[in-house]
């Protein structure tokens, strides 16, 4: 560990266990934050009084001073303040390159713009199941460097977001996995080539690399690893998990061997399938039996707010996609339940649009949807996409957006609510904009 003083950037969850790290290393920090009142500000000033706290901007005195900076995933290193600390050779580094750091246990590591909350709980469920002393975390909610202070943890299961890893440098996981690639964040990267290789980073140093053969942008070429193992929703070859019919049923397999029925995941849809193989594939390569994890996979009922099933109500489903914060995200959820359904999709979307580029929903919703019910910032950039192939209907709240689905919706038909967009300008959070949702659908008569 860097001596001397160290900056603690940001003070959410990230910045709260670095500060809690730090200060049970004995090791001297101060912290700022943009924010004028960032969340976890009265726990930090009863935890730690005598710290030095900067609120509402960054404070380039103090940061002249840093031997190190810890930086929080939310701020770019692009900020002007923290930019110039790369430009006078400052290491700064995130929360999970602390943990690397320090950890001892073999860790498993998770990215991909979408699926990732989901695979990781699923791998952190199938090891323990079994039997295995995991703690699982990361990105899905739980900061690093808290999972590290749970004694006698046998394995680590991490989502790590590509902010995450911009800062990460020496973690050497046991397996690691890039899902899959779409664009997200394009206000924090200048290319979806620089946001895929900062994803690619994971693995580095890793034992066994796991990638989606149906994803290029997944596949780390011969570097690295010592193993390789696929997954993919096509026929598997070697070193493959994958899709295989057999009598007109279809089986997730592992190169020839027929491992468990599609019918029996309680998930519906192509882009759930593809999550469990990953997961088979991930824990396969950790060294986890079949048993335990398809016993996993048989009682799986997946996360909130994403693709949940909310209600059934006069022939009409409802389906709360609310982690549906991107555009890649809202495509799997519009084909993976618009493959499966009877009747024709209501979509419900629109947010904090992220400069995303909405084309690529059009061909889907042109082929599920009957009508889109767009809301917040980027409803009207939403709207000009989408043209007139579909009926497209503005709502100001969500109340109203439940309002026009219902009285568009037909027995048989499905409303989604996928946003492709964050919430952020309506609601606290994306779980946030999902109970709202999940609470006015539950009241309707
Ligand atoms: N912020 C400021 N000024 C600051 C610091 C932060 O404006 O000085 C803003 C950020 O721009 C961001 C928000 O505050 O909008 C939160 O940023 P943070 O870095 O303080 O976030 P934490 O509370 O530490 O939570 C982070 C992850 N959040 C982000 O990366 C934005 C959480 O992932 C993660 O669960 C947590 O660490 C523990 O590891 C959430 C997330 O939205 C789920 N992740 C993004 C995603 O999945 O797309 C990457």
């Amino acid at each position: 560990m860097v001596e001397g003083l160290h900056v603690i950037v940001g003070l959410g969850a990230t910045g709260l266990s670095c500060a809690r790290y730090l200060a049970k290393k004995n090791i001297p920090f101060s912290v700022m934050d943009t924010r004028t009142a960032p969340p976890n500000l009265e726990e930090f000033k009863k935890l730690f009084p005598q710290v030095s706290l900067t609120l509402g901007s960054l404070d380039d005195v103090i940061l002249d001073q840093a031997s190190q900076i810890i930086i929080s995933p939310g701020i770019s290193l692009q900020q002007p303040a923290i930019a110039r600390q790369l430009g006078r050779g400052v290491p700064i580094i995130g929360d999970i390159e602390l943990f690397a750091m320090e950890v001892k246990a073999p860790v498993i590591a998770i990215t991909g713009t979408n699926a990732k909350s989901t695979v990781t709980t699923l791998v952190g469920e199938m090891a323990f199941e079994a039997g295995v002393k995991v703690q699982v975390g990361g990105n899905l909610g739980t900061p690093v460097l808290d999972l590290l202070a749970v004694p006698d943890t046998e394995l680590f299961v991490l989502e790590l977001s590509s902010f995450q890893l911009e800062t990460t440098f020496s973690l050497a996981p046991t397996v690691a996995t890039v899902l899959n690639v779409t664009p997200d964040h394009m206000d924090r990267y200048a290319t979806v080539e620089d946001y895929c290789t900062t994803k690619q980073h994971i693995y580095s140093n890793c034992q066994v690399a796991v990638y989606n053969c149906d994803d290029s942008l997944t596949d780390c070429g011969k570097q690295y690893h010592k193993q390789k193992l696929g997954f993919t929703l096509n026929e598997p070859q070697k070193n493959e998990f994958g899709l295989l019919k057999k009598n007109n049923e279809l089986f997730l397999a592992f190169e020839d061997q027929v491992l468990l029925s599609t019918r029996e995941l309680p998930i519906l849809g192509r882009h759930y399938q593809a999550n469990a193989l990953a997961a088979l594939a991930i824990g396969y390569g950790y060294g986890l039996s079949f048993e335990p994890m398809l016993r996993t996979l048989v009682r799986f009922k997946g996360l909130p707010h994403r693709c949940q099933l909310v209600r059934e109500r006069n022939g009409v489903l409802w389906y709360n996609d609310s982690k549906g914060t991107n555009v890649g995200a809202a495509l799997a959820a519009i084909e993976g339940l618009g493959d499966v359904i009877d009747g024709r999709l209501i979509l419900i979307a629109g947010g904090l649009g992220k400069n995303a580029d909405f084309s690529p929903l059009v061909l889907p919703i042109e082929k599920y949807a009957k009508t889109v019910v767009l809301i917040g910032d980027a409803a009207p950039i939403m709207a000009a996409v989408i043209g007139d192939r579909v009926e497209v209907i503005f709502a100001k709240t969500m109340e109203e957006a439940v309002a026009v689905a219902d009285k568009m919706a037909i027995p048989g038909d499905s409303v989604l609510l996928s946003p492709a967009c964050a919430s952020l300008d309506m609601f606290n959070n994306f779980e946030h904009r999902g109970q709202v949702f999940t609470q006015i659908v539950q009241e309707l008569a």
